[in-house]
C-alpha cells in the first residue's frame, strides 16, 4: 500500500475543526465500549425530546429486532424548525437555486415554519392522520421540503418518490405503501426541459383507486388536467389555513418515512425509518462529517427523492439549524460551469456531490472551474459509488485549490446517515478510500464461509454493532428485512457491499457483491430492468449486467434473447429501450443491447452471470470454468457479438 498518497490534514483546516485525530480516537473508542452511554449523551445534547427514553438501545441482529430510544417522544418537525425560532428565526434555512440561472429564493426558520404550518393543516383539512403513508413526488422546489417537514409534524409518514421515475414505478410505489394522498407539482425543469409530473400523476393514478387526494403545486402553471374532487390547488388552499400547526409528538419508534430502493431480487424494497433514531444519526453525522459551523452556507447536490436528499440536505442540517441550499438544475446547464458559478453567488462553504457528476464535469475541462472563485469553500464531499484517485485528484487539487479536504462518504438508504468517512479535520486522507468507521460503527469482513477477517483483508462488509440511524424493517414484509440484510452472516448486518481494509485500517469499497447496479449513483436491480424488457412479445429472455463506463460508474448492458422466429433490429432496440424508460424511468435504460440467440446457463437452468459480466467488460482471457454450463456455444457466439471491445 505504499504507493497511495495520502493527504494529511492541514493546520489551518484543523485549528478550526469541531474534532482533531485524538478526539476523534477518544470519541469512537468510547463510543464502541459503551454505545448506550455515549449515545444517551449526545441524544441530549443534539435532539429536544418530548419525554426522555426508558433504554437507549434494544437489538437482536439474529430477530431483526431494531429499537433505539424506546419510551422517548419527540417530533422530528419540531426539531428541524420550531426549536430554531427562538434564537435564529431570521436566519436562512433554505437557499433555493432554480434550474433558470436567475431565479433563486432565500426562506428563513420563522418563513420556514410558516409554510410548513400551513401545508401541515392543508394534509389535515383533507383528513391525512398519524401514521398514515403520503407520497411526495415533486421537483426540485422548497415546496418538497415544506411537504416532507409537513408530514413530519403530523406524524404522516412520507414516502418521496424521485421525479425521474415513471408513471408506472409511481404507481407500484403508491399501491405497495398503501398511499391515499399524493403531493405533486404541474411540472418540474431540469437542465431547461419540462417534466411532467401531475401528467405522470394523472397516468399512474389511473389503478390507485383508494387515492382521494392529490395536492399540487403550481410552479410552472403549465396546463394541466384537473379532477375537482380530487385535485387541491396547493398555493390557494394553504393561503386560506392558519400559519399556526401544533407538533404531533410521536414515539421514538414511530416511522417517519418509507423511502423504496431496489434490490438484487424482486419489486423495490420499502425502507423504514424511525423518528428518534433517525434524525439524531442524520444531525450527528452532518454535524461532523461536514464539520457545520453556525454561519455556514452548506450545499448537497442530491435529489430529495434519494436517501441523501432526505438525510443532507433536509432533515440533517435543518436539526443542525444550519442554512442548506437547494439546488433544482442539473451540473452543465447552462453549462458546466453551473456548480461552481452557484458557490460563488451563495458563497457556498461545504459541497457534497456525487463522483458521477465530478468525472462528467472534469471531462469539460478545467476552464469551466476557474471561471469562478470558489473562495467561500472549505470542504468537499462524495457519495453514492467509488470514487477513482483520477477524480478525487481533480476534485481536490482544481476544484478544491489543495485548501479543501474532501470527505468520501459511504453508506445507504438502509443505514441512514452515513457510516465510513473521513472526518476532515482528523483524519488524514487517501484518494479512493472512505476511511474509517464514524462513531458507533463497528465495521467487520467476512470471508466466504462467514468467518470474520483480521487485519489486511477483503470480504463482505458487515456491520456487527446496531447505530441510531439503521433502517428498522422492509414496509409491510419483514421477513424479506431478515432474509435480505441478517440471514447471510448469523448476528451482522450485511451492506451488501465487499471491501477491503488497508494496514492502516482504512477501508476501501470495492462495490456491490449482488444483482445491484449503480448507474451514475442510482441504485438498479438487474431485475427490475429484465422484467421490463420481456414485457414485449418479442422477447423471450433479457439478462442484464453491469459494464465499467467512465462518466456513469456502470452502464446498464442487456443481453435480449427473441422468441423464435422474430428477428433482430435497431428499431426493436430503440422500442425496447423506450419500454425500461416507461416502465422504470430514463435513468434505467440501457447503454447496450446485445441480442443473444442463447443466454449461458447451468444444467439446473440458473444463467451465469460471473460469464455475462466478464463479456460486457470485455474481459476474456479469465471467463473462469465453463464446463458446467449446458451449452458451452453459446458463449462463443456472445463473444463474437459483443459490444465492447
Ligand atoms: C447513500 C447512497 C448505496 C450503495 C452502497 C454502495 C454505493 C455509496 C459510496 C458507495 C463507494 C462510497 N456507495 N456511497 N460506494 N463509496 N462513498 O448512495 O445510498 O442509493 O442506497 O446506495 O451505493 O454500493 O451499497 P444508496
Amino acid at each position: 500500500m505504499s504507493d497511495v498518497k495520502t493527504y494529511p490534514v492541514k493546520t489551518e483546516f484543523q485549528s478550526q475543526a469541531l474534532i482533531d485525530n485524538k478526539t476523534y480516537q477518544t470519541m469512537y473508542q468510547a463510543s464502541i465500549d459503551n454505545p448506550e452511554q455515549f449515545w444517551a449523551e449526545q441524544a441530549e445534547k443534539l435532539i429536544h425530546w418530548d419525554q426522555k427514553w426508558q433504554s437507549v438501545m434494544d437489538v437482536d441482529y439474529r430477530e431483526a429486532k431494531i429499537s433505539w430510544f424506546n419510551g422517548a417522544k419527540l417530533n422530528v418537525c419540531y426539531n428541524c424548525v420550531d426549536r430554531h425560532l427562538e434564537n435564529n428565526a431570521d436566519k436562512t434555512a433554505i437557499i433555493w437555486e432554480g434550474d433558470d440561472p436567475e431565479i433563486s429564493e432565500s426562506i428563513t426558520y420563522r418563513e420556514l415554519h410558516e409554510k410548513v404550518c400551513r401545508f401541515a393543516n392543508l394534509l389535515k383539512a383533507r383528513g391525512v392522520k398519524k401514521g398514515d403513508r403520503v407520497c411526495i413526488y415533486m421537483p426540485m422546489i422548497p415546496e418538497v421540503g415544506y411537504a416532507m417537514l409537513a408530514c413530519a409534524r403530523i406524524g404522516a409518514v412520507h414516502s418521496v418518490v424521485f421525479g425521474g421515475f415513471s408513471p408506472e414505478s409511481l404507481k407500484s410505489r403508491i399501491l405497495d405503501s398503501d398511499c391515499k394522498v399524493v403531493i405533486t407539482a404541474d411540472e418540474g425543469l431540469r437542465g431547461g426541459k419540462k417534466v411532467p409530473l401531475k401528467d405522470n400523476t394523472d397516468t399512474a393514478l389511473k389503478h390507485c383507486p383508494d387515492v382521494h387526494t392529490v395536492i399540487v403545486v403550481k410552479y410552472t402553471h403549465a396546463k394541466i388536467n384537473w379532477t375537482p374532487e380530487r385535485d387541491v390547488d396547493y398555493q390557494q388552499q394553504a393561503a386560506t389555513l392558519s400559519s399556526e400547526c401544533p407538533v404531533e409528538i410521536m414515539d421514538a419508534e414511530d416511522p417517519l418515512f418509507i423511502l423504496y430502493t431496489s434490490g438484487s431480487t424482486g419489486k423495490p424494497k420499502g425502507v423504514l425509518h424511525t423518528c428518534g433514531g433517525y434524525i439524531l444519526y442524520a444531525a450527528i453525522t452532518h454535524k461532523y462529517v461536514f464539520d457545520h459551523h453556525d454561519n455556514d452556507v452548506y450545499w448537497c447536490t442530491a435529489d430529495a427523492g434519494w436517501i441523501t436528499g432526505h438525510s443532507y440536505i433536509f432533515y440533517g442540517p435543518l436539526a443542525n439549524g444550519a442554512t442548506t441550499l437547494v439546488f433544482e438544475g442539473v451540473p452543465t446547464y447552462p453549462d458546466a460551469g453551473r456548480f461552481w458559478q452557484v458557490i460563488d453567488k451563495h458563497k457556498v462553504n461545504t459541497f457534497y456531490t456525487a463522483p458521477t457528476a465530478i468525472r462528467a464535469l472534469m471531462g469539460q475541462g478545467e476552464q469551466f472551474v476557474k471561471q469562478a472563485s470558489r473562495s467561500s469553500l472549505r470542504l468537499l464531499g462524495t457519495v453514492g459509488e467509488p470514487i477513482n484517485p483520477e477524480a478525487w485528484e481533480w476534485y481536490y487539487h482544481t476544484v478544491g485549490d489543495e485548501r479543501c479536504p474532501i470527505v468520501d462518504t459511504w453508506w445507504q438508504t438502509e443505514t441512514g446517515g452515513i457510516l465510513l468517512t473521513p472526518l476532515p479535520g482528523a483524519t488524514d486522507l487517501k484518494p479512493g478510500s472512505a476511511t474509517r468507521p464514524f462513531f458507533g460503527i463497528k465495521p467487520a469482513l467476512m470471508d466466504a464461509d462467514g468467518n470474520e477477517l483480521e487485519g489486511e483483508a477483503s470480504g463482505a462488509l458487515v456491520m456487527s454493532q446496531s447505530w441510531p440511524g439503521q433502517m428498522r424493517t422492509v414496509y409491510g414484509d419483514h421477513q424479506r428485512f431478515i432474509d435480505t440484510y441478517f440471514s447471510q452472516y448469523k448476528g451482522y448486518y450485511f451492506s451488501g457491499d465487499g471491501a477491503r481494509r488497508d494496514a492502516d485500517g482504512y477501508y476501501w469499497i470495492t462495490g456491490r457483491m449482488d444483482d445491484v447496479l449503480n448507474v451514475s449513483g442510482h441504485r438498479l436491480g438487474t431485475a427490475e430492468i429484465e422484467s421490463a424488457l420481456v414485457l414485449h412479445e418479442d422477447v423471450a429472455e433479457a439478462a442484464v449486467v453491469g459494464y465499467p463506463h467512465d462518466i456513469k460508474g456502470q452502464g446498464v448492458y442487456a443481453y435480449v434473447t427473441l422468441m423464435s422466429g422474430q428477428s433482430p433490429s435497431d428499431e426493436l432496440k430503440q422500442t425496447l429501450t423506450k419500454l425500461v424508460s416507461q416502465e422504470i424511468g430514463a435513468i434505467a435504460k440501457p447503454d447496450v443491447i446485445q441480442w443473444a440467440p442463447g443466454l449461458p446457463k447451468t444444467r439446473s437452468g440458473k444463467i451465469m452471470r460471473r460469464i455475462l459480466r466478464k463479456i460486457a467488460s470485455n474481459e476474456l482471457d479469465n471467463l473462469g470454468d465453463t464446463s458446467t454450463l449446458a451449452d458451452p456455444s453459446v458463449v462463443d457466439d456472445l463473444i463474437e457479438n459483443r459490444a465492447n471491445r
